[in-house]
């Protein structure tokens, strides 16, 4: 029989490109959605046409249990948060409840629903569940780079609260014997990615002025340094991490850094402009803490999970320039969710 694989943050990014992949690898997939009239529903609907939904709000744990009980998952990826790590300074206790608690509230329903009491053997629990973990844990590093033994020192509101998630799922393991596990993921990002992180404001700001649609491009940090890789890698190593004997966490990144600087570059040469003539360094849109630099070791998930990235940072980013000026040319509206490639 198929897995059944339940996602939450079905309409986000990862939740895409996670449901595309486990529907090729012949699974059930199915995705909870929130809200009454959610508009990126219709985006899941036209894209992911196999995928049968289940509403369900990561703020409301009966909600989660009934969707538990419903779906009858073999393996749940909680991809659902508020993500944008502006956002967690200026909703501070929404992303605590929805990327922090809503951790603790997936956790519990497949623990209810799966009638868990007692403390068990290590990996015994039937429900496999997988946790969006984050590089931002890192924060301020003082390694680099960072591996899965690297001390936590989160930089902001979100970091905090995926942290919380985090031990969380550690600790569900270690109570209840659950098979919960957390991929550190670095930066991953693609055409799909949302307008407001850099890379697709980046490229989207390129295109935008290489078709006359804007005459430049407002940014803050400029020197601030990621590990960003291509988001349909990186949803091949969640699955992997479920198939493992194991219950273990594992970092995913490329072990490349690159500054923000250098992206404009990057995605400035793939669009042929000169990146100087355009771009304008905005004090307003620095954060008021900052994580500087971050860089995997992801030798782990390549040595036991046999993953490894596939696409290149400059292939990446002249992959986003050239979609983004492909959907503008066609007058579509990148912020509208028909968008989608
Ligand atoms: P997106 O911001 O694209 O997607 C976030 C998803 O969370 C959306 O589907 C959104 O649904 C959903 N969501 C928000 N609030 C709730 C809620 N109350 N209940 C249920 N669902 C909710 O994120 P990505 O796809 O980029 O990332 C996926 C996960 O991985 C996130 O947890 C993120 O923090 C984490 N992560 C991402 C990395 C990256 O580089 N992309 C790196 C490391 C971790 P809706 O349409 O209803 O708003
Ligand atoms: P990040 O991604 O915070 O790393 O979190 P983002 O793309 O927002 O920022 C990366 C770096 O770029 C600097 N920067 C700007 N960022 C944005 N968004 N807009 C700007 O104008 C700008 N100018 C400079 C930032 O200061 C920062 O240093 C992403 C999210 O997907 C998280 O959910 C995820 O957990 C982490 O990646 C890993």
């Amino acid at each position: 029989m198929a897995r059944r694989a339940l996602i939450t943050g079905i309409t986000g990014q990862d939740g895409s490109y996670l449901a595309e992949h486990l529907l090729d690898q012949g699974y059930d997939v199915w995705g909870l959605v929130r809200g009454q009239a959610n508009p990126r529903v219709s985006r899941v609907r036209r894209l992911l046409q196999d995928v049968q939904l289940v509403r369900g709000d990561l703020l409301d744990q009966g909600s989660l249990i009934s969707a538990v009980e419903r779906v009858q998952p073999d393996e749940v990826y909680n991809l659902g948060a508020i993500s944008f790590v502006p956002m967690s300074w200026e909703q501070a206790e929404l992303t605590a409840e929805v990327t922090g608690m809503g951790v603790l509230r997936m956790l519990e329903a497949i623990r209810v629903c799966s009638g868990i009491t007692a403390s068990r053997t290590p990996g015994s629990g039937q429900i496999r569940f997988y946790q969006a973990s984050s590089s931002e844990m890192f924060g301020q590093v003082r390694e680099t780079p960072q591996n899965e033994r690297t001390p936590f020192h989160p930089r902001s509101p979100y970091g905090v609260a995926k942290a919380y998630g985090h031990f969380l799922t550690q600790n569900y393991r270690e109570s209840y014997g659950m098979f919960a596990v957390s991929g550190i993921l670095f930066n991953h990002e693609s055409p799909r990615r949302g307008a407001e992180f850099v890379t697709r404001k980046v490229t989207l700001g390129a295109a935008r002025i290489k078709l006359g649609l804007a005459t430049e491009l407002r940014l803050g940090n400029l020197s601030a340094r990621r590990d960003w890789g291509y988001a349909g890698d990186y949803v091949r190593a969640m699955r992997l991490m479920l198939q493992a004997p194991v219950p273990e966490d594992y970092v995913i990144g490329t072990g490349r850094t690159q500054s923000v600087r250098e992206l404009v570059i990057a995605a400035f040469e793939a669009a042929q402009l000169d990146w100087e003539r355009y771009v304008v360094a905005d004090q307003a849109l620095h954060r008021p803490a900052e994580v500087d630099l971050l860089c995997a070791d992801p030798k782990k998930a390549r040595v036991q999970l046999g993953w490894e990235p596939t696409v290149s940072f400059e292939e990446l980013v002249a992959m986003m320039v050239e979609a983004d000026l492909r959907l503008l040319s066609e007058g579509a509206d990148p912020e509208q969710d028909s968008s989608w490639p």
